[in-house]
């Protein structure tokens, strides 16, 4: 069945939902459309919901158009972030829960932390940020375990208006060396381990190697989490949770323009380095808010969990900032989904009464293949609403989903977005969209989806289309350059399609104007919701002195949605062995971080390359798809003998 024919499937909002819902389907098509033909209206009082110290009278001053590309919303206003997600809360739900921290190990203790601790956790760490020097505009690496310090140094920054950049712990030494550098950060905020379904990554030890590659001013500062003995430079590394100790409470939230940006968040692209999405404080803050409240139909009081890391994007927005933004309890997970057993995150909803559960189809499906035991053993009567997000849902999982933990009385609302896009672009709203799985449905409030041809970029007006899918025009919580390189922001987004944002996604409208993404056009692939830029791991393989030339793609994973697949040809006289097979996956590891490891590594005397010495992915791809009955044409290929050899040694025979 190809996506967009389950026409059948489509799941209308329950009427008792719809009554108590937000928004309805009236109400969706009255505000969309107000938010279409008059953006400044639209978002001019929608920017309302945030606390402005000088309100703005400009809304949006926004270009697409390449050599000029420019993004400003609010321009004029100024704000603090820190403030918006904490002290406005305070005369009104100061006792109330800001975040729940769940612990990797159940046996430790779940720590509730009141707005009023939130606030004064923030304060003194933006006290000690400013004591080590940390200045407005300064870039902070954060570099942390899934711990409310994770959530309090972002929100110490913010205080401050340095400009923070979360690494994820997954990445290793040289992934952290790269974007210390890259962005020219003063402190790395670090802990001395990380612990996940019970084993331990040594954060602070990947620090000290980093920092060998750095300059020597950067500073270390450590959270002492787990009590692991670690390396201490005298000098360069402090003790975060003693300064904090003596650190006054007191820290007054900076006046900051709406522009000033929040954070860099490094994500991969087709080509070169990871590169540095640069975020606003106003229209993201004002995007984050309302799309969390929204798309998830939060209701004041509600327990709200996104299974997320903070080290990506959606931690960011729905963890921290859009959930804090709208006085909500935020629940923190420290641990994976399947420690100590399959049942660990139902048993969280269960015990924390959550309401909105917003997780990956990677975790869907690792968990759908545990049976359904496990989720039947706990009460999920709390549960509202569903969300998944990452990669598009296969409707097995979508149906297994909304069957044993909604119930079939939850909406799942699917949300496409992505690092550059700062929250939701296209999502059901629970209370007005009926839901067709695996479509991520229609756009959320002010995005202009459209649909172009490949290639010749027309756009296809007829409402069933199939092509690339752009963005007609700017939204608050649009990335607002690339840090460090405004030309390849252009470059990347506005270059391939005059005039439109280019999302680098492929998609489907159907007959009913249903968005159904299908997956990169570029060669980024999806490795558990996780983005891997096909080149990093090329360029980690050809570091290694046994390496000639590495190719590597995507293929079809049962529980990854995409796994790495790795041709490798190696140098003269080198030996094709499994050792040295081993070896390369751990340089991988060691290069970038775990998520980068290949599933396959293939050996590849020779690859399929034009005659202009281009590898030919397209035929790469269909071999490690196990699908080679159609290559197309390969007689452009210096070598087509290459091909049969690649073919007759295909690892995935599935
Ligand atoms: C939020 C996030 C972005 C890429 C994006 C697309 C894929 C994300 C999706 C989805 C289909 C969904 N993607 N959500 N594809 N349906 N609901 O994941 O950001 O890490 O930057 O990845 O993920 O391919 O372009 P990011």
């Amino acid at each position: 069945m190809k996506p967009g024919e389950a026409a059948a499937a489509t799941h209308p909002p329950q009427p008792d939902f719809v009554s108590g819902a937000h928004i309805d389907a009236a109400a969706y098509e009255a505000m969309y459309r107000q938010s279409v033909e008059d953006p400044e209206g639209f978002w001019g009082e929608h920017g309302k919901r945030l606390d402005w110290i000088k309100p703005y009278t400009e809304v949006k001053n926004t270009s697409f158009r390449m050599g000029e590309v420019e993004i400003h919303w609010f321009r004029d206003g100024t704000l603090n972030v820190a403030a918006n997600c904490i002290d406005r809360h305070l005369k009104t739900r100061g006792d109330q829960t800001a975040i729940v921290f769940v612990p990797d190990d159940p046996g430790d203790p779940v720590r509730h932390i009141t707005y009023r601790e939130l606030h004064e956790k923030v304060n003194r760490m933006a006290n000690v940020l400013l004591s080590q020097g940390v200045m407005r505009g300064d870039r902070v690496v954060i570099y942390m375990p899934m711990i409310p310090e994770a959530a309090y140094a972002m929100l110490a920054c913010a205080r401050i208006g340095a400009i923070h950049s979360v690494v994820f712990a997954g990445f290793s030494a040289d992934g952290l060396a790269n974007r210390i550098n890259d962005c020219g950060a003063k402190v790395v905020i670090t802990a001395d381990s990380a612990p996940r379904g019970g084993r331990k990554t040594a954060l602070k030890s990947n620090t000290d190697a980093a920092l060998l590659h750095c300059s020597d001013r950067v500073r270390c500062m450590v959270v002492k989490h787990t009590g692991d003995q670690t390396s201490w430079i005298q000098g360069r590394d402090v003790d975060v949770l003693q300064l904090m100790e003596h650190a006054s409470p007191d820290c007054p939230p900076r006046e900051l323009a709406s522009e000033h940006p929040l954070f860099i968040l490094y994500t991969s692209g087709s080509t070169g380095k990871p590169k540095g999405v640069v975020h606003s404080s106003g229209g993201y803050l004002a995007y984050a808010a309302m799309t969390h409240e929204y798309t998830f139909d939060y209701h004041e009081g509600d327990v709200f969990w996104c299974t997320a890391d903070v080290g990506w994007v959606t931690g960011h927005s729905y963890i921290v900032y859009g959930p804090l933004a709208n006085g909500a309890t935020t629940v923190m997970f420290e641990g994976v989904p399947t420690y100590p057993d399959a049942g660990r995150m139902w048993q969280i909803c269960q015990d924390l009464k959550v309401n909105q559960f917003y997780t990956a189809p990677t975790v869907i499906r690792a968990l759908m293949g545990q049976g359904t035991d496990w989720v039947e053993k706990y009460d999920l009567s709390s549960l509202k609403v569903l969300g998944s997000v990452g990669e598009p849902i296969n409707p097995e999982a979508w149906e297994w989903y909304n069957a044993h933990v909604g119930k079939g009385r939850c909406p799942i609302v699917d949300t496409w977005w992505q690092t550059e896009t700062g929250g939701h672009l296209l999502t059901p709203l629970p209370g007005a969209t009926a839901t067709k799985p695996g479509s991520a449905t229609k756009p959320f409030f002010g995005v202009q989806p459209v649909v172009l041809e490949a290639e010749s970029g027309k756009e296809i007006d007829s409402t069933e289309a199939e092509g690339v899918l752009c963005i007609k025009d700017s939204w608050p919580g649009q990335m607002r350059t690339v840090w460090g390189d405004h030309d390849r922001f252009q470059e990347t987004y506005f270059s391939h399609y005059k005039g439109y944002y280019f999302s680098g996604d492929g998609c489907r409208r159907d007959a009913d104007g249903y968005y159904w993404v299908t997956g990169r056009v570029d060669d980024v692939i999806n490795v558990s919701g996780h983005r891997m830029g096909t080149a990093e791991v090329e360029s980690a393989l050809v570091a290694h002195q046994a390496v000639a030339e590495a190719a590597v793609v995507g293929y079809p994973h049962e529980i990854k949605g995409q796994g790495i697949y790795a041709y490798v040809t190696l140098m003269n006289g080198v030996e094709a062995t499994e050792e040295l097979r081993k070896e390369l996956e751990k340089w991988v590891r060691t290069e970038i971080g775990p998520i980068a490891k290949p599933d396959i590594i293939q050996w590849a005397p020779g690859l399929p390359k034009t005659r202009s010495g281009k590898i030919m992915r397209r035929i790469l791809r269909k071999i490690a798809e196990n699908d080679f009955g159609s290559l197309g044409d390969i007689s452009t290929l210096a070598d087509p003998s290459v091909v049969d050899e690649l073919i007759n040694n295909r690892m995935n025979r599935g």
